[in-house]
């Protein structure tokens, strides 16, 4: 038999197939946790500073505390990439309040757990066109920002996955979803950016979006060739009348958008700019100083 794949647990790494929690995880029982989902491009994690800096964050605006430092967790997602000898992976990084009791008070949950699972996974970027996908605007609202927001990566993901729901029953790929005021915010797991007459616009904070990492890269990107992106409120009628509509996120990387509730966007395949950017981003992700080296004989090189 295939070696199993080794998940890091609270310290220690253990063969997937033993690879548990507790059933009175607060985690499982009430979604409170964090994650981040991160990548890794030919033997370097993208970005792990941004995804480390992240997961504290959320960390710190649901109260729980790590019971790692930073350096100890990065640690511990690149000894995860090495134990299981990755180079192009999807790591999945979670901490959760802990084992507790049936009550919803987290105070009775002694320490969290922190697990993660590195898999491996080819990049979809490349030479190549990028990937065209159906969207529909769900009738689903994201969540508020006074309410269990987007802006912490936590394990609530109810939100994302009853408009993902939908979106599959109506033949779409996935749902981009409206905030509480009617303003476009993001897709299920991914940030959204239009374009119109050359220019480019993203929504912002105030849309109850997750600040993602992707999207904070493809703005700086944007930025480097001479477009500068506008960060602002974005009205579904904006979104109906966009040139080119795409979509980046870590795991999804960059994909046009070709249809919006059956309306074609622009011609229906991507546009110019779209297809730019994909190339562009292609070669980003490629460079090993974009993040943080697994195998020591590269960290001296760099
Ligand atoms: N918005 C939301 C709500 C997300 O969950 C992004 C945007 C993109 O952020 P990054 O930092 O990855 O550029 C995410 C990404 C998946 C998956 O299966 C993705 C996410 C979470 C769970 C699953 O692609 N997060």
């Amino acid at each position: 038999m295939d070696k199993e794949p080794l998940i890091y647990i609270d310290g220690k790494f253990v063969e997937k197939s033993k690879a548990v929690v507790s059933v009175f995880d607060h985690g499982l029982l009430y979604g409170d946790g964090i994650f981040e989902g991160i990548r890794a491009y030919n033997g370097s994690v993208f970005r792990l500073v941004d995804h480390i800096d992240r997961l504290y964050d959320s960390a710190k605006s649901v109260r729980l505390k790590i019971p790692l430092t930073k350096h100890e967790m990065t640690e511990a997602v690149l000894e995860t990439m090495r134990k299981n000898q990755l180079r192009d992976a999807y790591i999945r990084l979670v901490v959760t309040r802990g084992t507790g009791d049936l009550g919803v008070d987290p105070s009775l949950c002694k320490s969290p757990t922190v697990f993660i699972i590195a898999e491996p996974m080819a990049t979809i970027l490349g030479p190549r066109e990028p990937k065209v996908v159906k969207m529909m605007v769900s009738s689903y609202r994201r969540d508020a920002v006074d309410a269990t927001s987007h802006e912490v990566k936590s394990l609530n993901y109810m939100n994302s996955i009853l408009a993902k729901i939908e979106a599959s029953s109506a033949g779409a790929d996935d749902a981009i979803l409206l905030d509480h005021r009617g303003f476009v915010s993001e897709a299920s797991v991914t940030n959204i950016f239009l374009v119109k007459d050359g220019r480019v616009f993203t929504p912002s904070s105030a849309a109850g979006i997750l600040h993602g990492i992707t999207r904070e890269r493809i703005i700086r990107l944007c930025s480097d060739l001479g477009l500068e992106v506008e960060e602002r409120d974005v009205t579904p009628f904006e979104l109906a009348v966009a040139d080119e509509v795409f979509l980046v996120g870590t795991k999804s990387e960059l994909v046009a958008v070709g249809k919006i509730s059956g309306a074609s966007v622009g011609t229906g395949a991507a546009g110019p700019l779209t297809r730019r950017l994909y190339q562009e981003f292609s070669k980003v992700v490629q460079r090993p100083e974009e993040g943080t080296p697994v195998y020591e004989a590269e960290a001296e090189t760099v």
